[in-house]
């Protein structure tokens, strides 16, 4: 569980997430965006689920190499869910509550999208492995990079060269199609949070809408925020 209390956005370090599919482009996206915070002077980490801290690579470790399915899919997302936690208590929460910005590929939409959407996990774990691992954490604003599946696969594939393809790259197109779907329901279902990006376009003119949505979230959330 996340110890540490979370403090009111208005004293902590934003936290933003990067989902989507396989290969839509999160990695290269957070890149550009931590370059372009450190040009005007904001302070941020990059990191990332699974994974971002020790405790939590070793479990990434198990799950990309597919051990985890072989438990089952509840088994599968309570690995994910350690994972979280460890991230959060240790990497996450330090570095929002000393104002620094957290810029975060992947985070809790992947459990929903992948675990519950697509392994079919009850919502009753996924909540309580939410409730369980970030509290009252959320992220400010979540960018989720929309791609056509076959261009993800195909980004995914060029890259990984004559590697193997991991646990979830291996799933077949139907589960991608779907994956992206689930993505596109989970922007509607809280568009006050998440920025559907059309990420097909060339890397700069997507580092460019990024920006433009994170300019206009901060516009946002300054005029509607609550006097201290
Ligand atoms: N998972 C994760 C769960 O099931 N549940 C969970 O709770 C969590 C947290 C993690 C896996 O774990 C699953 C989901 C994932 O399957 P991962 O290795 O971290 O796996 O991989 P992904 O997060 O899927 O990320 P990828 O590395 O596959 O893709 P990215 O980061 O989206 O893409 P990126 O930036 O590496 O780009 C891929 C290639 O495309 C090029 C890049 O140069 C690169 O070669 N590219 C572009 N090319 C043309 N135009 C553009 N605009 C481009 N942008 C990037």
């Amino acid at each position: 569980m996340a110890e540490a209390a979370v403090k009111p956005p208005s004293l902590r370090g934003r936290f933003i997430t990067f989902e989507g599919g396989e290969g839509s482009g999160k990695s290269t996206q957070i890149r550009k965006l931590a370059e372009r915070l450190d040009a005007v002077k904001l302070r941020a980490i990059v990191t990332r689920e699974p994974g971002g801290s020790p405790g939590a690579e070793i479990i990434r470790h198990l799950v990309l190499s597919g051990m985890g399915k072989l438990l089952g899919p509840d088994a599968e997302t309570l690995l994910f869910a350690a994972a979280r936690d460890d991230h959060v208590r240790t990497v996450i929460l330090p570095a929002l509550n000393q104002g620094i910005w957290v810029l975060c590929d992947r985070f809790f939409d992947s459990t929903r999208a992948y675990q519950g959407q697509l392994g079919q996990v009850l919502p009753g774990l996924v909540n309580a492995m939410q409730r369980v691992t970030i509290g009252d954490l959320k992220p400010d604003l979540t960018f989720i990079l929309d791609v056509p599946v076959e261009v993800g696969l195909q980004r995914a594939a060029a890259r990984r060269g004559n590697a193997v393809a991991d646990r979830f790259e291996a799933e077949d197109v139907k589960f991608h199609q779907d994956l992206r779907e689930a993505y596109r329901q989970i922007a509607a279902e809280d568009p006050q949070r998440c920025v559907l990006i059309d990420a097909t376009a060339d890397q700069e003119t997507v580092a460019d809408a990024i920006w433009t949505a994170l300019r206009e979230h901060l516009r946002t959330s300054m005029t509607t925020a609550s006097p201290a």
